[in-house]
């Protein structure tokens, strides 16, 4: 697979054992992400608290980062999935606390779907979500979402301060 890019977003309200804090969990991610060979970081966000969206009351870390890979959309998740699971199980509700939350935003060469719900990009939830669109915005402003036409600038903008 050539390179290409992808904007991924990383989530944590739980503490890991070892690495402790989500802050801390996060770090510990972008590098485990680093450690892949067909993968490298081009750019990372601040890391910010953000008030827990859905029924979970743990605040969480959040952060993005822009990554070139020869993954493909399929392999990246599988790799995404296997460094989520070495930082700790997922418990069985959705949305419940968790180690650490990988999730896909947008692809360099735009759509993505297959029949894994958990696999199409754009995120299907991108637009709603500040704790995505405000990391995102730090590091890919001009990047448009193919959906709405807007750019990751225009869309936290528009989400505003909630
Ligand atoms: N992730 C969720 C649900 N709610 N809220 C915040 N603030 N940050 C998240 O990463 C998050 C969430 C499901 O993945
Ligand atoms: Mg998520
Ligand atoms: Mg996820």
């Amino acid at each position: 697979m050539p390179k290409s890019r992808f904007l991924i977003a990383l989530g944590s309200n739980q503490r890991h054992i070892h690495y402790g804090l989500p802050h801390a969990v996060l770090t510990a991610a972008i590098a485990a992400l680093e450690a892949d060979a067909a993968t490298t970081v081009l750019s990372q966000s601040s890391i910010v608290s953000s008030r827990p969206i859905g029924p979970s009351n743990r605040r969480y870390a959040n952060a993005a980062i822009l990554i070139e890979t020869r993954h493909d959309p399929i392999s990246l998740l599988s790799m995404l999935k296997s460094i989520e699971s070495t930082f700790g199980p997922r418990r069985g509700e959705r949305w419940s606390r968790r180690v650490l939350d990988l999730d896909i935003i947008l692809w360099s060469k735009g759509y993505f779907s297959s029949r894994n719900p958990a696999l199409i990009i754009p995120h299907v939830e991108m637009q709603h979500r500040p704790f995505v669109l405000r990391p995102a915005a730090e590091i890919t402003p001009d990047w448009s979402d193919p959906v709405t036409g807007l750019t990751i600038r225009q869309l936290a903008y528009r989400i505003g301060q909630t």
